[in-house]
């Protein structure tokens, strides 16, 4: 008792950076002692959403899932961090209709698709130019990344470290009373 629960959804490209500063926040807010969990995308796809492929329909059911079970850790009063691509306004919009305001906090993770590719950490952009892989985000054409447009949260990573990263998560966290 006494820990409101709040997602932060952390929305932005493959390569981004989302899962480095989920990880990295985890492990900050862990050693305050709140309790957390990471919805990761990435993670999920191998349990709750294996089946779940990267169609528009796939990622939407992908995104409407893991908002499922972030809001059912809302209500246990978990901070709940979600990194996942979340590509479409739309879905990320749903999402949010299921939390009440102040619940739900949108961070996009903003760095440049060139940026992304150059990291490529899974060869993933690779194979897409390589057409081995058709439906990468912002490669593919029928992949797009809609930027969101007013996230609560901009998160300028690729000119920051992950602990500027961080502290700026706290640092709202703060201001707003989660923590
Ligand atoms: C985007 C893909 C794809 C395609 C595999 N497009 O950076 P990663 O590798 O470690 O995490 C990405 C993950 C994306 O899963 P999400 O659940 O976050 O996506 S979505 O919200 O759009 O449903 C990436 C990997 O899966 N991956 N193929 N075609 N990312």
């Amino acid at each position: 008792k006494g820990q409101r629960g709040v997602v932060l959804w952390l929305t932005g490209l493959s390569g981004s950076g989302k899962s480095t500063v989920a990880n990295a926040l985890d492990v900050k807010l862990t050693a305050e002692g709140r309790h957390t969990y990471i919805l990761d995308g990435d993670n999920v796809r191998h349990g709750l959403n294996s089946g779940l492929g990267f169609s528009p329909e796939d990622r939407r059911e992908n995104v409407r899932r893991v908002a499922e079970v972030a809001r059912l850790m809302v209500d246990l009063g978990i901070i709940v961090l979600v990194p996942v691509i979340s590509p479409y306004r739309q879905d990320r919009e749903r999402a949010r209709g299921r939390f009440n305001s102040g619940e739900f906090v949108e961070v996009h993770v903003s760095t440049s698709l060139q940026t992304c590719e150059q990291r490529d950490p899974k060869d993933l952009y690779k194979k897409a130019r390589a057409g081995e892989i058709t439906n990468m985000t912002g490669i593919a054409a029928d992949a797009p990344y809609e930027a969101p447009e007013n996230p609560e949260i901009q998160l300028l990573a690729e000119g920051c470290s992950v602990e500027a990263c961080v502290d700026n998560l706290l640092s709202y966290l703060r201001e707003r009373g989660y923590l």
